[in-house]
């Protein structure tokens, strides 16, 4: 079947993981890059569920639900993405903020970093500003990644550069944030080097701070 992005973005949406595995499998199958699979089907299908739940057309189950579809389809791409050879350009010490359970966004992320070239040490989701600290105490890394989908929980980003600051570690780290509600104007409100707006711009900007 020829690439169709929207029958795909839809399976996302209707939670239908089945389909979703088998409609990247077919798109692989056709040469249809693994990063276009994402941004054309994948990333917009769970994106237009979410503008359905704010509007209240769709309830938390559905959500959830769509979410192990995007997973499963995310799960068939990282062979496709993953490039191998990590350990090279740096390391990225990664987590959810502390209060924020969102991370299909944070996930998608590390796989592009480490297909970018970087390690990455993932912390998961709804990580306290002490773990972060701990992890650079332990992991040395070059670059401390945070994601925030919530605007209340946006708001721990700079408690966790603060800590980094108290524990003597601040400049031993550059600090680059991420998330749905992040600008770079609020990266640069908070101190934090470095800022993302994608998965895509995620690797460059990692680049960019790792090689400062
Ligand atoms: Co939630 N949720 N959610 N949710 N959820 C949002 C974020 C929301 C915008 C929905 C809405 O109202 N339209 C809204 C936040 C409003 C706000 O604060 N402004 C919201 C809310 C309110 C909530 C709850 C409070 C709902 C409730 O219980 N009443 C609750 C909070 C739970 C908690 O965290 N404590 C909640 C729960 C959930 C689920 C558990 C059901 C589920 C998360 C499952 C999971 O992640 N495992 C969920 C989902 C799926 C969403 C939406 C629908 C989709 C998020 C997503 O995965 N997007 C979302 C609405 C939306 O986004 N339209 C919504 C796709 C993903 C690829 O994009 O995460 O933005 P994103 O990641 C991008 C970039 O942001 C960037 O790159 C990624 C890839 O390109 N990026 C980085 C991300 N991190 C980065 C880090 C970087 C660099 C770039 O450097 C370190």
């Amino acid at each position: 079947m020829a690439w169709d992005p929207t029958t795909l973005a839809d399976s996302v949406q209707n939670g239908d993981d089945q389909q979703t595995v088998a409609l990247v499998k077919d798109a692989l199958a056709e040469g249809i890059p693994a990063v276009r699979i994402l941004d054309e089907a994948l990333v917009p299908g769970i994106q237009h569920l979410g503008d359905l739940f704010k509007d209240g057309e769709v309830f938390l189950p559905e959500v959830l639900i769509a979410c192990r579809a995007m997973d499963r389809g995310v799960e068939e791409l990282k062979p496709h993405l993953a490039a191998g050879d990590t350990h090279r350009k740096g390391r990225i010490v990664l987590g959810t903020v502390e209060g924020d359970l969102h991370d299909i966004g944070k996930n998608i992320v590390r796989i592009m970093l480490e297909c970018g070239g970087f390690e990455v040490i993932d912390l998961g989701v709804d990580v306290p500003a002490t773990t972060f600290v701990e992890a650079v105490r332990q992991h040395s890394p070059d670059i401390l990644g945070m994601s925030a989908l919530l605007t209340i929980s946006m708001t721990n980003m700079p408690e966790v550069i603060d800590e980094l600051d108290r524990a003597g570690l601040r400049n031993r780290v550059k600090v680059m944030i991420g998330g749905a509600p992040i600008t770079r104007d609020y990266a640069d409100q908070i101190g934090a080097e470095g800022f993302a707006e994608d998965c895509a711009s995620a690797v460059g900007e990692a680049e960019r701070l790792a090689s400062r």
